[in-house]
């Protein structure tokens, strides 16, 4: 067998859903990426600022590379597919709850299973190493977003699917829930054909955001989606922001749930992301998560990214979207964490789950807090949350208990 056709059929064989391959070369896609980054839309990530050269060129990563070597693992796992999982930004699921059920939050399905950055490596290692075996002396470097490598553009570029409006690579009769991940190396392969846009005029992904983060389509405001919001963006989430984040704890895929091409979708057959226990979490505990309970949660997962504080302040925030009054007892808690980001979110918090139930515990709760507050822009917020829950039920120092 010829070595570009080992090349496939072996990483076939390591359980890679697809594989394709193409000429290394800068990408042609180089300047939308300077676009995007000039205009601030990368947020807090200064990490991808800092390797933008890297990334216009894998000549950086692998000196003499010629050939970018794709693949892409299916990671949906069943309760993604599932109808009850497939809640959309416009549904109401979460602004009805009425309470029955204690509150929890949703882990993007991404994120349920082991880590992928090591399920990919190790595969892709596998294939490194024997490729090295069959051709002394070549060079070869593995990425899975382990390096400034702008993965969607090379996976489109080798074949594997096309880049959609929402700005994920999608694969034809698959979907867009595939990991994606690619080995460099310094020998001519075969090259695929790149993959064809089938997106036509459907903009389903682009009006589903429930933050509006799409300023048009492959247009993506980091800032305003709930991917960055729940797992890189550190520190306080803006009140209109942290409203469209929903039940959201842990990425969100509400502009792939929405995606006709995602019908096509198979559970993944890698039990390493069959991480159906995690895909919601008590909001309560989260909210109070400890060190060692964080520990425990986490180890071996891409939630720990979220890092303890992020997790406990994303769990305050779906308690707010949460309207029952169940999230009452947990955010009154938080409004005394020594964190005054927590505090700040707890209050606003209280206040929106005290406006939808109607609690006039939460405005002498909140008053309480005023009390004691030390802080002054956490004094400020929860001035400002009374007010709110004052206009939203009226009064409540004059209501009855
Ligand atoms: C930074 C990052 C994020 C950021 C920014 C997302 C973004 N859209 O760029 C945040 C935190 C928001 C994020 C979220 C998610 N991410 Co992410 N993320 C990355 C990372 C590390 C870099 C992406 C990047 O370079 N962005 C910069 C922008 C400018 O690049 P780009 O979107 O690829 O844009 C290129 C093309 O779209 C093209 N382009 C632009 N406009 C146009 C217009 C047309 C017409 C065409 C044809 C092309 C085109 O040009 C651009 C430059 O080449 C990659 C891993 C990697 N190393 O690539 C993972 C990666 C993209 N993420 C991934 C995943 C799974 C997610 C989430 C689904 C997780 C979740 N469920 O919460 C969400 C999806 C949100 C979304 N709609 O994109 C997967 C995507 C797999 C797939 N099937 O596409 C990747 C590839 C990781 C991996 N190894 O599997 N992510
Ligand atoms: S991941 Fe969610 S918030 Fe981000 S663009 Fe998609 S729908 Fe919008
Ligand atoms: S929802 Fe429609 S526009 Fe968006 S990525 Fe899927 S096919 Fe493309």
């Amino acid at each position: 067998m010829d070595l570009d056709s080992w090349i496939r059929q072996r990483a076939l064989e390591l359980g890679f859903s697809r594989v394709g391959a193409c000429a290394a070369h800068p990408p042609r896609d180089g300047a939308r990426l300077r676009d995007w980054m000039a205009q601030g839309k990368h947020g807090t990530m200064e990490w991808m600022a800092r390797t933008a050269a890297a990334r216009l060129d894998p000549e950086k990563l692998l000196p003499g590379v010629r050939s970018v070597i794709v693949v892409a693992l299916n990671y949906a796992a069943p309760s993604g597919l599932s109808p009850s999982q497939r809640v959309t930004a416009d549904s109401d699921a979460v602004e009805g709850s009425t309470g029955g059920e204690p509150p929890s939050g949703r882990v993007s399905i991404y994120a349920r299973g082991r880590d992928y950055h090591r399920v990919l490596i190790q595969r892709l290692e596998k294939l490194r190493r024997e490729l090295q075996e069959r051709v002394a002396g070549c060079r070869t470097r593995v990425c899975v977003d382990t390096s400034p490598l702008l993965e969607r553009y090379w996976a489109q570029a080798a074949g594997l699917g096309w880049i959609g409006k929402n700005t994920n690579l999608i694969v034809e009769r698959l979907g867009s829930w595939v990991f994606l991940g690619a080995l460099l190396c310094d020998l001519e392969v075969r090259a695929d054909s790149p993959g064809v846009d089938r997106c036509g005029t459907c903009r389903r992904c682009l009006e589903a955001c429930p933050t509006k983060a799409f300023d048009g389509p492959w247009d993506l405001d980091s800032r305003r989606c709930v991917s960055y919001l729940t797992i890189e963006h550190r520190g306080e989430i803006e009140p209109d922001l942290a409203r469209g984040m929903g039940d959201w704890v842990f990425g969100c895929d509400d502009c792939q749930t929405v995606c006709p091409w995602n019908r096509f979708a198979v559970p993944t057959a890698v039990a390493d992301f069959d991480g159906d226990s995690i895909s919601r979490l008590p909001l309560e505990r989260l909210a109070d998560l400890s060190e060692t309970e964080f520990d425990a949660l986490t180890r071996g997962r891409g939630l720990r990214r979220a890092r303890r504080h992020g997790l406990r302040r994303n769990a305050l925030v779906a308690l707010g979207n949460s309207a029952t009054a169940r999230a009452l007892g947990p955010l009154e808690k938080a409004l005394d964490d020594p964190d005054p980001v927590l505090r700040r979110q707890a209050a606003r918090s209280l206040a929106r789950v005290g406006a939808s139930c109607r609690n006039t515990g939460a405005h002498r709760a909140l008053a309480a807090r005023l009390g004691i507050e030390g802080d002054p822009s956490t004094a400020r917020a929860i001035k400002e949350a009374m007010v709110d829950l004052t206009m939203a039920v009226g009064d409540t120092r004059e209501a009855r208990p």
